[in-house]
Order: structure tokens, then sequence, then C-alpha cells
């Protein structure tokens, strides 16, 4: 990096001026990374801070929140509201909509966000991130209801992530690409550092949790079973494969170095619809690969599309690599 990259708010100033964005949307993604920042910082000193380990409550998806689940969520929620430009927050920790307190101006947007996405690896000191999805309601109704929000996600105006690694990473599309920027902290500004991202459409790596094989629909277990087959398989070629159950740290990989992460739906987690919410980790997620050049799917429609019943869906989620994610769909019509 050098010392003439721009800083993130830069950033986005060059944006609005090249494209006339909206001046709010560019405020509130000015407090998602002053969230991001501050998540950041209460996850550096782990066990020295008193912050790991768990609460006794449970969230809405009935799991054990962790301690840091509960403060990034605070954090987001206080960072946000304060924007003026929100009509709304949706986040996987609450259960309802969290309305703008009337002492705050309100706005057009909803912001949903996963405060701290991969928070089992919070304890073992593995990447864990914030995932974050923007919408602009074109009427904002004085209470916001679910069915306010209930929309595709081909309707996000922007979306991203912020994966705390080795080093703190923002990654943003705001529908013109993907970006990349990383904390520098010696100034505590993220810094631009990744431009147009773009994932090549041919991969050799695979991402999955294979200790669920046993529950795969056929289409699934064909594709990992041709990948595994290797050089001597329907495909050719050696298949690469990494797991580190933290989806933020999944998707960086992929939009850096190509790939496809399957989170299908199994026998096991059918009633549900998959594991990974539609608003919070599919939706997002989707709409930066996409932007990035690659496909995001459920293996029978493109995810972007799926139009969502409730708040806390489902829904099972393939992205990556074009070429890869569009074999599966294939698999998906065969069986
Ligand atoms: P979380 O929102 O409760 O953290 O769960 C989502 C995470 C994803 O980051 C990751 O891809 C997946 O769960 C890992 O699941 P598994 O426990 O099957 O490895
Ligand atoms: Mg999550």
């Amino acid at each position: 990096m050098t010392d003439t990259s721009m800083t993130y708010m830069q950033f986005l100033l060059n944006e609005r001026r090249r494209s006339e964005s909206d001046r709010d949307l560019m405020t509130l993604l000015h407090g998602v990374a002053t969230a991001c920042k501050a998540i950041s910082n209460s996850l550096k000193n782990g066990a020295l801070a008193d912050v790991l380990g768990s609460l006794e409550s449970e969230n809405v998806q009935g799991e054990t929140q962790k301690k840091l689940d509960v403060i990034a969520n605070d954090i987001f929620l206080r960072r946000c509201e304060f924007s003026g430009v929100l009509a709304a927050m949706v986040s996987e920790e609450l259960e309802e909509i969290y309305q703008i307190p009337e002492r705050f101006p309100k706005g057009q947007y909803v912001l949903f966000f996963d405060p701290l996405d991969g928070s089992s690896n919070i304890d073992i000191n593995v990447s864990v991130g914030s995932i974050f999805s923007i919408l602009r309601l074109p009427e904002v109704p004085d209470v916001i209801t679910y069915e306010t929000v209930l929309r595709p996600g081909v309707e996000q105006v922007a979306a991203g992530y912020a994966l705390y690694g080795p080093s703190t990473m923002l990654v943003l599309s705001i529908g013109r690409g993907v970006d990349g920027f990383t904390l520098d902290g010696n100034i505590g500004e993220f810094r631009h550092t990744h431009s147009s991202i773009s994932i090549p459409p041919e991969a050799a790596e695979f991402s999955i949790n294979a200790s669920r094989a046993q529950w795969w629909e056929p289409p699934v277990k064909r594709y990992i079973d041709d990948c595994v087959a290797g050089e001597n398989g329907p495909r050719g070629k050696y298949f690469n494969m990494r797991w580190i159950a933290s989806m933020v740290a999944e998707v960086h990989r992929i939009l850096l170095r190509g790939g496809i992460f399957l989170y299908p739906i199994d026998e096991r987690n059918s009633d549900a619809g998959g594991k990974l919410r539609l608003f919070y980790e599919a939706n997002p997620m989707a709409f930066l690969i996409e932007q990035a050049g690659g496909a995001a799917s459920t293996g029978r429609e493109r995810i972007l599309d799926v139009q969502p019943l409730t708040p806390h869906q489902r829904v099972p989620v393939i992205l990556g690599s074009r070429d890869e994610v569009e074999l599966v769909e294939r698999l998906h019509k065969e069986y």
C-alpha cells in the first residue's frame, strides 16, 4: 500500500462525484465502517478484555449467543442509528425490527446485518467477520414492519463485509464492482488496497462442510465426488479443499483467488431451508460475488431473485466462480 492510496471516505466522496450517488448512502456507509472499526478493536484484545465465551441467552435462531455477538450487535445499532438516514435496522441477533428512536432523524434506508458471523471461531482466535446489506425503500411508512422489508436481494443498493483476520479489511460494493480496503492502524482509517476485484470464471478449489456428506442431496454429492476424484475422474483435474467455518473468510478467499463455496440444503437442515440466512448472509454475499463476475445460486434459482417470506429465512447457498456454480445448477436440473 502506498501512502497515496485513498482512504475509505475519499473513495466514497470520489464515487459520489463520479456518479452522483446519494449522499445519504455515503453517510450510512461511513457509519457501517465506524462500527466495523469498533468491532475490530473489541476483538483485538481477546481473552485479555474478558469478551470471549458464551452468555446464557439465545438469539432468535435458538443459538447460544457469544458475549461478542451481543457487543458487536450493540456497536452496529449505536453507530448507525445516529446517521439520520435509516428507516430501520434488521439484525441476525434480534427477533424484531429495530425501529430508529424518535430522537434521531429518519431516512429511506434499511440496514440488514450479521454483526459477527462465524462466531464459533471467536474462542479459538480464528477469523470472523461482519456482513451488511442495504436497501432503499421507495416509501417509508411511520412504523416499519417485516412486510415493508421483505424484498428480494436484487433490490440491494450496497452490500459488504468486514473481515477480522491478520489484518482487518472492509470489502464493499455499491453496485459498480467490488473494492477492498485495509484498516491502517496508524491513522485508524480504512485505505483502498483492492480495486475492481474480479473472480476467475473457472476454479480448482471447493469449500463445503464435508462432515454432512451423508445428508447431501444427489446433485451436491455428485459434484463433490467428481471434484474429489481428481485427475482420473470426470473433471480431469485435482481440486483443493478449504473449510474455515467462517463464511466471510471463505468468500474473501473466493473473491481473491476463485473457487466455490457450498452450504447446501441437506436432510438435516431441510425443514429450516438450509443453514445460512437469506438477509444477513446469502443476499449480501451473492451481491458481492455477482458484482465481481461470479454467480450465486440456491441450486435451483439465483439467490438475488429469492422472494423472502420470513425475516430470518434460511436458504441453500452455492456461490463463487461462474463455471462451477453453473455446473452445480445443471446437476440440480438433471436430478
Ligand atoms: P453463524 O451466523 O451462527 O456464525 O453461522 C454462520 C457460519 C458461517 O460463517 C459458516 O460458513 C458456517 O456457519 C459454518 O457452519 P458449520 O458449523 O457447519 O461449519
Ligand atoms: Mg451469521
